[in-house]
C-alpha cells in the first residue's frame, strides 16, 4: 500500500498502476499535500514560479471538434477568425511579454496541423522570439516527425500538445483525431529533441478515474513532459461543454498534487481557468506543487487575470517569478 513515506522513498517512476494513482486521489488532503510539497522541495526552489505568456498567432476556424474549444469551426462562439499574424506583430508582443517579466513565450495556432508554408513562417517567429532572450513554445496541432525536426532546427524549446483527458473519456470530447494521434505527435517532438509540454483539462464532466488515467498516461511516457499544464475548463457559450458541472476547487488541487507526485521533476502549470479561482485556491495549488503559470490578460481567446493582480498575489504568497534557475543543483 502506498503511504507518504513509501512514495517519498521511491525514485522517478514510469510504471504507475491504475490502482496506485487512484489510491493517491483517495488519500487525505494533508497526506497528499505533504507528499507533493516534499517532492516539490526536493527538485525545485519552492519560492519560484515560472512565467509564460501566451499569444494566439492564428485564431479560430479550426476544423477539429474539441468540445471545450471556442476556436472550433463546428461551434458558434463568436470568436473572430484571424489569419496567421505577421512576424513583426508577434515580435512586438514577445518584447512586451519579456519586459513584463515572462521567461517563455508560447504561440498557439488553431490548426489541425501546420502546412509547410505556415510552418516556415512559424519557424521565423521562433527564431525571432529566441533572439529576444525568451524561451520559445508553440502549439500548432499534430506534427509529423520531419516538421518537429524543422522546428527544433529553428531553435524551438518546447512544443505544447495536450492529451486533455483519459484515453477512455477522450472520445466523449473529440472525434476528429485520436488519442494515438496525440501520442504520435508527442513522440515526434521528443525524438526531435524539443522539450514536451503536455497536460490536460479538468472539469469536462470526467470522473476521478479519468483524472487518474490522464496523469498516469503522462507519467508513464518514456520521459516525463518537462512541463505539465493543468487547465480548468473555461466554459465558453456555444461549445458543447458550456454548462457542465464545475469542479470542486479542492478536487482540482488534488489533481495538481498528484501531478506533482507522479512527475516530481516537471514544471506543473496552473493554466487556464484562473479567473474562476480564488486566491486561496491558487495558494493551495502552489502548496500542492504548481510552479508555473500563464501571465498576461489573455490566454488564447479568453481572459486571464490581470498581470498586476498576479504579481500582487505572488507577492502576498512570498513567491517570485523564476529567473530560469529554480531547479536545485542536485537534479
Ligand atoms: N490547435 C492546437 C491543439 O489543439 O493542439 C493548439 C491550440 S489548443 C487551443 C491548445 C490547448 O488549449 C488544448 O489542447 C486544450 O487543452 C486547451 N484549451 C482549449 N480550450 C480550452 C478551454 N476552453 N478551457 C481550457 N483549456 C482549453
Ligand atoms: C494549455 O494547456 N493551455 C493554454 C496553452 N496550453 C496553449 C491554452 C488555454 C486556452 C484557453 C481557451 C482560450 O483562451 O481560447
Ligand atoms: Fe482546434 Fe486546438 Fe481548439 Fe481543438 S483545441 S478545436 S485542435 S484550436
Amino acid at each position: 500500500m502506498l503511504t507518504p513515506s513509501s512514495v517519498l522513498a521511491q525514485s522517478i517512476r514510469h510504471d504507475w498502476l491504475a490502482e496506485e494513482v487512484q489510491a493517491l486521489f483517495a488519500w487525505s488532503f494533508p497526506d497528499l499535500l505533504f507528499t507533493a510539497q516534499s517532492l516539490h522541495r526536493r527538485h525545485f526552489d519552492p519560492g519560484a514560479v515560472q512565467i509564460s505568456t501566451l499569444l494566439s498567432i492564428k485564431t479560430g476556424g479550426c476544423p477539429e471538434d474539441c468540445a471545450y474549444c471556442p476556436q472550433s469551426v463546428h461551434f458558434d462562439t463568436g470568436v473572430e477568425r484571424q489569419k496567421l499574424m505577421e512576424l513583426e506583430t508577434v515580435l512586438a508582443a514577445a518584447r512586451r511579454a519579456r519586459d513584463a517579466g515572462a521567461t517563455r513565450f508560447c504561440m498557439g495556432a488553431a490548426w489541425r496541423n501546420p502546412r509547410q508554408r505556415d510552418l516556415e513562417r512559424v519557424g521565423a517567429m521562433v527564431a525571432g522570439v529566441r533572439a529576444l532572450g525568451l524561451e520559445t513554445c508553440v502549439t500548432l496541432g499534430m506534427l509529423e516527425a520531419e516538421q518537429a525536426r524543422y522546428l527544433a532546427e529553428c531553435g524551438l524549446d518546447y512544443y505544447n500538445h495536450n492529451l486533455d483527458t483519459s484515453p477512455e473519456y477522450y472520445e466523449a470530447v473529440i472525434s476528429t483525431r485520436t488519442y494515438q494521434d496525440r501520442l504520435d505527435t508527442l513522440a515526434h517532438v521528443r525524438a526531435a529533441g524539443v522539450r514536451v509540454c503536455c497536460g490536460g483539462i479538468i472539469g469536462m464532466g470526467e470522473d476521478v478515474v479519468d483524472r487518474a488515467e490522464l496523469l498516469r498516461t503522462l507519467a508513464n511516457l518514456p520521459v516525463h513532459p518537462e512541463s505539465v499544464p493543468i487547465n480548468q475548463l473555461v466554459q465558453v457559450a456555444g461549445t458543447p461543454l458550456a454548462g457542465v458541472a464545475s469542479v470542486d476547487p479542492l478536487d482540482f488541487v488534488r489533481v495538481v498534487a498528484v501531478a506533482r507526485i507522479l512527475m516530481p521533476q516537471s514544471h506543473v502549470r496552473l493554466s487556464a481557468g484562473r479567473t474562476d479561482m480564488s486566491p486561496e485556491m491558487q495558494a493551495l495549488c502552489f502548496l500542492a506543487g504548481a510552479n508555473s503559470l500563464f501571465y498576461g490578460e489573455r490566454l488564447l481567446t479568453t481572459p486571464n487575470p490581470d498581470g498586476d493582480a498576479d504579481l500582487a498575489l505572488l507577492a502576498r504568497l512570498g513567491l517570485r517569478p523564476e529567473d530560469g534557475g529554480s531547479r536545485v543543483a542536485a537534479e
